[in-house]
């Protein structure tokens, strides 16, 4: 049977547009009957720019293009791929090429001036960095003397010191969608960078034959999700301890509040609640999916100038009773990694294009033996042969990683050996999925899975796209 491409647009519709897996089952199937399709190329691309497979969404873009260069959404579709890759100048060639064919196109024409700038401020920032030595924003803040007004009755450090008083306040205080005074974010971000800066790049604890850990998954910027785990599981405290596996900011309207929060805690637990690193917590990826637009329109462009330098010392990874290897994105595009390799990482930078640090972040486990390209088009995806291999010769039972949005809030790979968890549930307020913790006991190591569901919208009623770029949308041209 021949699938035309209205009912590929009824069965979307059907789905709410929701059901991106689904589109991309159908587009594939379709583009079997008929591989010369440029415009079914081109809506796949959709789909996996929807899926965050910006590698993928940038090759069907490519090959839509290939078949028919003068197809306008192309350009479009390759523009998005590009931008969500950051590779800005590609990008611009590409809105060029539209806005040239289609002068009247006001949206082109907007998308064309905003990448632009982008452009010329990245080219501006790569001028001024050559002839400055990088100073710390703490060396230019007197925190010391900034003055509290009289107006704010909102939470304060005591004795500048987070204790269990703080936090629940700052919590309520959060809730009711009002802001921390700028000089306690301040005393929060200097003390945790401090702390950060103390641990090593794999951190190794041991829980005893009675204790128990909660590992959760990507939150981004989810605030009232965060609360209600903390409702379901408890409060952090020396006896429930967390780890929270990265990408807490970005997406998500209430970024500032979830990593407040969480560095609050870290302060106040600093050995019983732990943070790793996640894509996100990255100078990259903040300018595009919303946490520097939040804190600047919350605070200011230094204050987001310390929390890059906070994001830059948090740990890789982190190792239970040297069994259990937990990290935001998974395993290695080479063999032969060993646990002394992470331990060696020199952390405190934006995480280069390859290597162990950038595959720590970014990479993704596939069902398939061995390796291949990354759909993100960055790092690479690794088989349970890979997995196999790591933990042998590493002698660890599983690793558990979180990075990628699942139906059930958790997903079990690689005959146990890779477990995957991610706490933002119906993530952007569209994908429906559950959000999911895991339990982690001494006594067995065993992850024993909870779920739950979304409790609120996450972004603002009037602003559907929160602090994220415009640009990453794509608009029905
Ligand atoms: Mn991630």
């Amino acid at each position: 049977h021949y699938l035309k491409k209205q009912d590929i647009y009824s069965i979307m519709q059907q789905h709410g547009y929701k059901d991106y897996e689904n589109a991309i089952k159908y587009y594939s199937e379709a583009l079997e009957l008929n591989p010369s399709n440029a415009i079914y190329y081109s809506n796949r691309s959709l789909a996996y720019l929807r899926t965050e497979c910006y590698g993928y969404a940038l090759a069907d873009a490519t090959k839509a293009l290939e078949i028919d260069k003068n197809y306008i959404k192309g350009y479009y579709r390759r523009a998005t791929s590009n931008m969500a890759l950051g590779k800005f100048k590609a990008a611009l060639k590409d809105y060029e090429t539209v806005v040239r064919v289609r002068p009247n196109d006001k949206d082109a024409k907007m998308k064309y001036q905003e990448c632009n700038k982008i452009v010329k401020q990245k080219a501006f920032e790569r001028a001024i960095a050559s002839d400055e030595i990088k100073k710390s924003v703490v060396d230019s803040l007197d925190i010391e003397n900034m003055t509290i007004e009289d107006d704010y009755v909102g939470p304060k450090l005591e004795d500048g010191n987070v204790t269990v008083k703080f936090m629940e306040e700052m919590m309520e205080w959060f809730k009711d969608q009002k802001k921390l005074h700028r000089k306690c974010a301040y005393q929060i971000l200097v003390q945790v960078k401090d702390l950060l800066a103390k641990l090593p790049s794999l951190v190794e604890i041991t829980l005893k034959e009675t204790e128990k850990i909660t590992i959760c998954g990507d939150t981004h910027g989810q605030f009232y999700d965060l609360l209600n785990i903390f409702k379901l599981n408890g409060l952090p405290s020396e006896s429930n301890p967390y780890l929270f596996n990265g990408d807490f900011v970005d997406r998500g309207s209430f970024s500032v509040e979830v990593i407040l929060t969480l560095f609050g805690f870290k302060l106040l637990y600093p050995n019983d609640f732990h943070l790793l690193r996640g894509n996100h917590e990255t100078d990259n990826m903040n300018q595009m999916y919303g946490f520097e637009g939040e804190v600047k329109a919350k605070y200011t462009a230094q204050m987001f100038q310390l929390f890059s330098e906070v994001f830059q010392w948090l740990p890789l990874a982190q190792c239970i009773n040297n069994k259990v290897l937990i990290m935001h994105g998974g395993l290695f595009s080479e063999d032969g990694i060993t646990l002394d390799d992470l331990r060696k990482i020199e952390r405190n930078r934006q995480p280069p294009d390859s290597g162990p640090m950038c595959d720590l972040l970014w990479s993704d486990p596939q069902p398939q033996s061995g390796r291949s390209i990354s759909k993100r088009g960055v790092s690479c995806q690794f088989g349970p042969d890979v997995t196999e291999r790591f933990l042998e010769q590493n002698k660890l039972d599983y690793i558990v990683r979180s990075h990628e949005v699942k139906a059930e809030g958790y997903e079990v790979t690689h005959s146990g050996k890779c477990v995957t968890v991610f706490s933002a549930p119906n993530y952007c307020d569209q994908m429906g999925n559950k959000g999911a913790y895991i339990h982690l006991r001494g006594a067995d190591l065993k992850p024993e899975f909870h779920q739950f569901t979304a409790v609120v919208q996450q972004l603002h009623a009037n602003r559907p796209l929160g602090y994220q770029r415009p640009l990453l949308v794509q608009t029905n041209i």
